[in-house]
């Protein structure tokens, strides 16, 4: 069968969660650059044909679509032979699942679109940033990495030992906080956290996906 094909912006968080499953599968892939540009080109009708919804990613493996980075990233890994992406064990799987579903549900809100996204599209007068709402976000996305760095504790990996689909999700949204204007200062004193970050982003995966970052946040999310 043909290389998977992963469409979508690679500074979408979700398009970069799909292209670290895939690098740490080891399956051959290929990126297909679809709204770089304007989130308008996610809502044409050939796009909506793939994704309905108008979002990215969309995979494709030969004749078969799918959206959703999580179910792409369960697709590469059931698909594929090599390292597995998804831990054997009931109850760490249940973990993974766990902050798959908190980091697509609280996380990239509190972190990407009500922080993140503000610096990325400033909605302030003229053009700057929302100075009140960001304001507003920090404590919030502050308990947030608390909860994250509380969760690891001596663990490597959100769902223990091995890298799984939960941190490809995790990855990309906190690496874009950090990289906000003085976005470190959320890690402060975080030691399990910083241990992990340290472990995911010398990963080659993390090489061969990181976007462009500073100064280059406009398609974050
Ligand atoms: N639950 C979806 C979320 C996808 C999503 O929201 N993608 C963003 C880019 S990071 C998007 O397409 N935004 C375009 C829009 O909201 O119009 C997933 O996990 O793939």
């Amino acid at each position: 069968m043909s290389d998977i094909v992963i469409l979508g912006s690679p500074r979408s968080n979700f398009v970069w969660t799909a292209r670290l499953a895939c690098e740490e599968k080891g399956v051959p892939h290929t990126l297909e650059a679809v709204g770089t540009n304007t989130r308008d080109d996610l809502k044409t009708p050939d796009h909506l044909k793939l994704h309905p919804f108008g979002r990215i990613p969309v995979m494709r493996h030969g004749d078969f679509v799918l959206y959703e980075s999580s179910a792409i990233c369960r697709y590469v890994d059931e698909a594929f032979d090599g390292p597995a992406l998804q831990p054997e064990d009931l109850q760490s799987r249940a973990r993974m699942n766990q902050w798959i579903s908190a980091t697509c549900d609280y996380l990239v809100k509190d972190i990407v679109w009500n922080y993140v996204v503000q610096f990325a599209f400033p909605s302030g007068p003229d053009g700057a940033p929302d100075m009140a709402r960001i304001e507003e976000a920090k404590p919030i996305v502050r308990q947030d990495v608390e909860i994250v760095d509380r969760a690891l504790g001596d663990h490597a990996f959100l769902a223990g030992e091995d890298i799984s689909i939960a941190d490809f999700l995790l990855t990309p949204i906190l690496t874009y906080l950090g990289n906000t204007p003085n976005g470190l200062v959320f890690f402060d004193g975080l030691e399990n956290l910083g241990r992990w970050w340290q472990a995911v982003s010398t990963r080659p995966s993390f090489a061969a996906t990181k976007p462009p970052l500073p100064g280059e946040l406009s398609d974050a999310a």
